[in-house]
Order: C-alpha cells, then sequence, then structure tokens
C-alpha cells in the first residue's frame, strides 16, 4: 500500500489493485475512431480545418518566476502578453519531477497506474503522439525527451511516434543540452559547434516544422531543456562568462520567455495565431539552489518535494480563435488533463478503451461550465528501483489529494495549505473545521489505486545488476 510522506517505506506486492490499463500500439491503430465533433475555432476566419496544437513546458520553474503570476523578479513579457490575451489558470499541479510528469502529459493518466522507472514511458500506452498522428496531423517534438528507459523498465525510442524530432537526453545525448549541445534528430546526431545553444536548435527546428506544415494540421511538442540546471548565461547574458547562478537562472527564465515570444511571433507570420492553440506550463517547481521574491516573501523551490513549491506550475492558455481572453481561471488542474483538453480542442474522440485519468478543461476555456475538478491526485514514486530513498529525487512511495485548500496524504496526515503552505503541522483528527475536507478527500483517495503499477526487474538488459526493488 501506499505509506505517507514520511521516509519509511512499506510495500505489499499482493496488494496491486486497478494497475495499468495497457493497451497495444497496434490494437490502437486498428481501434481508434477518430471523429470531429463539429468544434470549430470561433471567428471570422474560422474553416474546417482542425486547429494547431503548440505545447511548450519548460523544465523545472515553478508559477513564482513568471510576470503573469506578479512575479517583479523575472522578466517575462511575452508570457505576460500571452496570458493577457488568453487564460491564465492559478491553481495547475504538477508532480514534482520530470519524468513523473512527462508520463502524466504524453498518457493523459494518474503515474499511479502507467509509471515504470525513471526516464522512461512504457511502450504499450496511448499516448497524445498517437492522438494527433492518427487523426493525420503533422507531429513533431525537439528538446528533452527523457523517456527512452529507465534503468528497469524499457521506454519508447527518442520521437517515437512523432513524425520528426530533434532531442537531448535519449540515450545517445547524455553530454549538454545548453551550449555545444548533444542532439539527436531523426537518429541522427547533430555536429554542433561549441558557441550554438540547444534552446536554440529546439526551436529553430520546431519554427522550420510549423511553417514546413502551415496548410495542415499540426502537433507541435517543446518540452523544454530551458530553464534546469546547470545554470549557465544564455546568448541574451550581459556577463557571458558568469558563474552567478541566481543570476543566471533569472535570464534563463527570459530566455524560455523569448522564445515562447518566438513561437507567436512565427505563428502570427503565417497567419496561423487564431488556428492555433499555445499552450504553456512547466514540469515541476523551481530547482532548491533559486529564491525568488513572490508576493511580500522569498520562495525557495522545492523540486522533488510535495510541497506548493515543488508542484505549483503556471499555466497559460492562448487560443484568440477559440476562447475569450483576459480571463483568469483557478479551477485544479492536473497533468493528465492535458491530452484529453487538447483532444476535445481538436474535435478528436479518444478511443473505445481508453480510460483516462484527466478531464478536459477545454470547455472551461470556452467560457462553459465543463466539469472542474473537485480534487487532484499526485501519485510519486519517481525511483521505485532506487537503493535508498533518502533524497527528494529518490522519494519513497506516496500519494495525495488535494482541493484548493487542504491536502490529504494517504497516511492520513492533513494539511491546510492557505495557512501552512510548507506542510509543517499535520491537522489533528479532531479538528472540526477541518472535517468536512479530511471527508471528502478521503472519499476522493480511495477511488484511486492502493498501490502504484510494479513493472517487474529484469524486463530489458538493462536492469541487469540493478539493486532489487525493497517491496521484494
Ligand atoms: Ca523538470
Amino acid at each position: 500500500m501506499i505509506s505517507s510522506r514520511s521516509r519509511k517505506m512499506i510495500r505489499n506486492p499482493s496488494s496491486r489493485r486497478g494497475q495499468g490499463r495497457r493497451y497495444t500500439r497496434q490494437f490502437m491503430r486498428h481501434a481508434i475512431a477518430v471523429c470531429l465533433l463539429g468544434i470549430s475555432l470561433a471567428g471570422a476566419d474560422a474553416s474546417e480545418r482542425r486547429p494547431n496544437v503548440v505545447l511548450l513546458m519548460a523544465d523545472d520553474v515553478g508559477y513564482e518566476c513568471f510576470g503573469a503570476y506578479g512575479s517583479r523578479q523575472y522578466s517575462t513579457p511575452r508570457l505576460n502578453r500571452l496570458a493577457d490575451g488568453g487564460v491564465r489558470f492559478t491553481n495547475c499541479y504538477s508532480t514534482p519531477l520530470c519524468t513523473p510528469s512527462r508520463v502524466a502529459l504524453m498518457t493523459g493518466m494518474s503515474n499511479v497506474r502507467n509509471y515504470a522507472d525513471f526516464g522512461s514511458l512504457l511502450p504499450d500506452q496511448y499516448t497524445i503522439t498517437e492522438l494527433f498522428r492518427d487523426a493525420g496531423y503533422a507531429t513533431a517534438v525537439a528538446g528533452k525527451w527523457q523517456l527512452q528507459g529507465g534503468q528497469n523498465a524499457p521506454g519508447v525510442p527518442p520521437g517515437d511516434g512523432f513524425d520528426t524530432y530533434c532531442l537531448w537526453n535519449t540515450g545517445n545525448t547524455e553530454g549538454r543540452r545548453y551550449w555545444n549541445p548533444s542532439i539527436e534528430c531523426d537518429g541522427e546526431i547533430l555536429e554542433v559547434r561549441e558557441d550554438q545553444y540547444g534552446p536554440d536548435i529546439f526551436t529553430d527546428f520546431l519554427l522550420d516544422f510549423i511553417s514546413a506544415n502551415r496548410d495542415r494540421p499540426f502537433f507541435a511538442y517543446y518540452p523544454m531543456a530551458l530553464v534546469h540546471s546547470p545554470f549557465l548565461p544564455t546568448p541574451h547574458s550581459k556577463k557571458r562568462e558568469s558563474e552567478d547562478e541566481q543570476r543566471n537562472f533569472e535570464d534563463m527564465v527570459a530566455y524560455a520567455d523569448y522564445i515562447a515570444g518566438r513561437f507567436h511571433d512565427a505563428l502570427e507570420a503565417l497567419g496561423l495565431v487564431r488556428s492555433t492553440v499555445f499552450i504553456f506550463t512547466s514540469d515541476n517547481g523551481t530547482h532548491h539552489r533559486i529564491d525568488s521574491s513572490f508576493g511580500g516573501t522569498t520562495i525557495r523551490g522545492d523540486k522533488g518535494a510535495l510541497t506548493d513549491a515543488g508542484t505549483h506550475v503556471p499555466l497559460i492558455v492562448s487560443a484568440p480563435g477559440a476562447i475569450r481572453g483576459g480571463r483568469v481561471i483557478d479551477d485544479l488542474i492536473d497533468f493528465a488533463d492535458f491530452l484529453p483538453t487538447v483532444a476535445e480542442a481538436a474535435g478528436l474522440a479518444i478511443p473505445d478503451g481508453v480510460a483516462l485519468d484527466g478531464i478536459s478543461f477545454w470547455d472551461r476555456l470556452r467560457g462553459g461550465p465543463g466539469n472542474p475538478r473537485e480534487w487532484h491526485y499526485t501519485y510519486y514514486f519517481p525511483r521505485p528501483f532506487a537503493a535508498e530513498f533518502d533524497n527528494p529525487y529518490r522519494h519513497p512511495e506516496v500519494a495525495y489529494v488535494r482541493d484548493k485548500r487542504y491536502k490529504l496524504y494517504a497516511d492520513g496526515q492533513l494539511f491546510d495549505l492557505r495557512s501552512d503552505p510548507h506542510e509543517v503541522s499535520p491537522l489533528p483528527p479532531s479538528d472540526s473545521a477541518s472535517a468536512s475536507a479530511r471527508r471528502k478527500l478521503g472519499t476522493a483517495l480511495a477511488t484511486m489505486p492502493a498501490s502504484g503499477a510494479r513493472i517487474p526487474s529484469g524486463r530489458s538488459a538493462a536492469s541487469k545488476g540493478a539493486p532489487r526493488p525493497r517491496w521484494q
């Protein structure tokens, strides 16, 4: 069973239930029933064409680092403008770490059902890539992959399912991500110069893809390399030799903003702004060496932890042909929600037999009543085969359910996030003010599996010599 947020490990493999629902790619290709739902982008230039989707996901940066959310420390003018003309969500929560968030985004499912190991996405999962590919979209991915297979589990090859890819962190490209980067594009390792900057290469690649596919619907997925450590100067940094991590990090956030602006400019030049759904988010909170002034206080990044500072991320959606801008929505948003949301935006049906945890928020974007979440669930066990769990990136198995105010862990600890955002003092079970929240969240928690999916060790050659799982 899922134990607690403590460092204690409790494991009972026989208690598994409700584990991953697996579907082969072959089955999905035959079973997929793509249908238009009659949703077209509103506006004078609306046409029969389905909308494009551009999804940017920054790496390791919380909501506190963006002007649109109130930061005055960071310079993010382009994202501010996109938020002004679009919709800004104030309660979007990722998992605390890279791979778990990527798996949830790609599959529309909670990690409790299909998370295998760090660096891995199981090849038999239905993915957002297949959604678009099987609907005839042109598809591309650039940036950071990290889904090719972990120590103990097989994963999908670089860019699998996409028409074209340009990626770092593919197994063949474990070198640098920024200057003089190690990058693989469609099976070829790029030859780069020392003065070439990885984020520029990824951005140019996707903008070329968009331009080449301007006349057909496309899905461009950009899991960005920025703004993860190492914290290095960018091409726009005044001091190109700076070793000031905090300063460099601020420059990196500004550069991620500049990249978002490049996408908007390119779409505008191609006349595609109104026919494109543009999404910007981040895969987890800010690194713990970074401090950010926010709302009269200082937020220290808490990547890898389950706190708000590890999981509260920005979410900005701009789609001027379809949604009215200038709005702020405080709905709870889960990373499993992206797949059904873009599917509905594009008028694509989820194939029969695919059961998602995600809930589309497209109707909410359109101004409708939608189906806002009553609660958000997170399962976190990033390195299940690790030999020890004494740091945030090798963490014990934990699950929680939260609403906008309270968070209930599987071990029964309940926190009032409004008064205790750092989760220092669990509320006593006798606390009457939180009794209804405890009941509501407890009921929600009971709807999820009691334990995560277990991917047996030894499934891949790479697992030889790996430490035995603790639960065996
Ligand atoms: Ca990350």
